[in-house]
């Protein structure tokens, strides 16, 4: 039995649903609730010790970390295949994975402002003490008091902006050499980048994914688009997909 604690809008959560539903397989939604921070508790804390989605429960084992999960899917379930079959196309997806998770800062910088901030910025001040004391990671402590009381400045979301549009320079020139990220096959390379690509498509830098500026890009992101998994995996508007 697969067991699958996410968010709908949540980046890496959508990872591991797409890789759920192109594999067809079936399971159990536990929806978190970020603003609630759920994901902060001492249950889930035993699940996910890094205190973030998704965490993926399968035969009662849990495991944590998107690209991690998917390969992990990709093993136990194997059919369609989601990775390359040779080591080099192996190792370019995992160097894609990578490449993305080391990115994500960039994202949250424009994904929390829409709901979490809303709700951070009402906190007294021993509330959100509190609160930072149960986050695990340094980082994402900063990350939640920069939304409670000092929100991005215009600035910070220009250099953000500019780093996530590097990214689509990169999948520019990978895909002169093949279809798709990490080859001939569509895998989990592609997928790691699939949120990446949504956000900027539809918020933060939207005419950058146009055929006028990332021709091969375009069309990746239409031909995945176009995937019956992408509609199940439910990638809706980030802020239609929060309530
Ligand atoms: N590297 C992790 C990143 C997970 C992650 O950052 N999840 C976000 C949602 S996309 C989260 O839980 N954010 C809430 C928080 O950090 O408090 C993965 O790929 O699973």
């Amino acid at each position: 039995m697969l067991v699958l604690h996410h968010a709908w809008p949540s980046s890496a959560s959508r990872r591991v649903r797409l890789c759920l539903e192109e594999k067809g397989l079936a399971y159990e939604s536990h929806a978190v609730d970020l603003a609630k921070l759920e994901h902060h508790s001492p249950e889930y804390l035993k699940i996910n010790p890094n205190g973030v989605i998704p965490t993926l429960v399968h035969d009662g084992r849990a495991l944590y970390e998107s690209g991690t999960i998917c390969e992990y899917l990709d093993e136990v379930f194997p059919e369609p295949p989601l990775r390359p079959a040779d080591a080099w196309g192996r190792a370019t997806m995992r160097n894609w994975i990578r490449y993305a998770d080391e990115r994500i800062g960039n994202l949250i910088i424009f994904n929390w402002r829409h709901d979490l901030q809303k709700v951070a910025e009402k906190w007294s001040d021993e509330e959100l003490a509190e609160r930072l004391k149960k986050i695990p990671s340094k980082e994402r402590r900063e990350a939640w008091l920069r939304v409670a009381r000092r929100p991005y400045t215009e600035e910070e979301r220009a250099e953000a902006r500019a780093k996530l549009v590097q990214m689509l320079g990169r999948m520019e020139e990978a895909l002169k050499a093949a279809a798709w990220l990490a080859g001939e096959r569509y895998s989990i390379a592609d997928i790691a980048l699939v949120p990446f690509v949504k956000r900027i498509d539809e918020e933060i830098a939207p005419d950058e994914t146009g055929a006028g500026r990332h021709p091969r890009v375009a069309q990746w992101w239409a031909a995945i688009q176009a995937r019956p998994a992408f509609a199940r995996a439910r990638i809706g508007p980030f802020v239609e997909t929060l309530s």
